[in-house]
């Protein structure tokens, strides 16, 4: 067999062993999204029974693409193999959780980061601390238990909470970056920013708004009839 099949033959049983791989693990991962998630829909719940509430507007979640993750590792100058991936990347499993006021991220990340089987890796709170684009959103990254059939592993699970407001922007803002390979104009740059900050608020704007109400429905609940 001429050297470049047998290459390509060698090559091509690395990429199955790969892919092999990848969906050996991705099962832990998924398990460990349904783990989270489930979590987040029992507080939910409990949380629209204690105070007729729901913090928790909408839950998303995504597997990382082999493909994606390899294009993280050789960004990074990693090793690109499955297993550099999950010694290295946080995001594999990733979720998003959107609220519509931002006191409820700061109320669920908290019911969530004092259960006691959670490990809290990272925090990076670009709310408090907005990026340079105008980015807001809290980020975690969790380590949570999976029981498999031999035994409890933990697997890491990256949540971002932000609110209606501050998804709207960065779905927007992520699309058009991918849109324009080249860079977005700075013009364009400068009004996502100023953009960002209107959102902000009015945010603001609506976190008011609900106290007030709050504060109106509590006054009636203990007027005398
Ligand atoms: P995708 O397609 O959303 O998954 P690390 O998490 O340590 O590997 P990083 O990138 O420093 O690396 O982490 P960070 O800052 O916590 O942000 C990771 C994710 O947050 C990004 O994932 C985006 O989803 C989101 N994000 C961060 N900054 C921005 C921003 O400026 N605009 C928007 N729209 N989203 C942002 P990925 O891997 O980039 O992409």
């Amino acid at each position: 067999m001429p050297d470049s099949q047998q290459q390509m033959l060698q090559m091509s049983g690395e990429f199955q062993r790969m892919v092999d791989e990848f969906f050996e693990v991705q099962c832990r991962y998924q398990a460990a999204i349904r783990q989270v998630r489930t979590r987040l829909e029992i507080l939910d719940d409990e949380y629209r029974f204690r105070h007729e509430a729901n913090p928790i507007h909408s839950i998303q979640s995504r597997m990382k693409t082999i493909q994606s993750m390899m294009d993280k590792l050789r960004r990074r100058g990693q090793q690109l193999s499955v297993r550099s991936a999950v010694e290295n990347l946080y995001d594999i499993a990733g979720m998003r959780v959107i609220c519509s006021y931002i006191e409820d991220i700061y109320t669920v990340a908290d019911a969530l980061t004092s259960q006691n089987d959670i490990r809290v890796i990272r925090v990076r709170d670009y709310i408090k601390s907005p990026k340079p684009n105008g980015y807001r959103s809290l980020h975690l990254v969790l380590e949570v238990p999976v029981f498999l059939t031999e035994g409890r592993v933990t697997v890491p699970v990256e949540v971002q909470i932000r609110t209606i407001a501050m998804d709207f922007w960065a779905t927007l803002e992520h699309d058009l970056r991918y849109k324009v390979p080249v860079g977005v104009p700075q013009e364009i740059s400068d009004e996502l920013q100023q953009t960002a900050q209107d959102i902000t608020r009015l945010d603001e704007r609506m976190q008011r708004i609900h106290d007030r109400v709050d504060a109106l429905i509590r006054a009636q609940e203990h007027r005398p009839d």
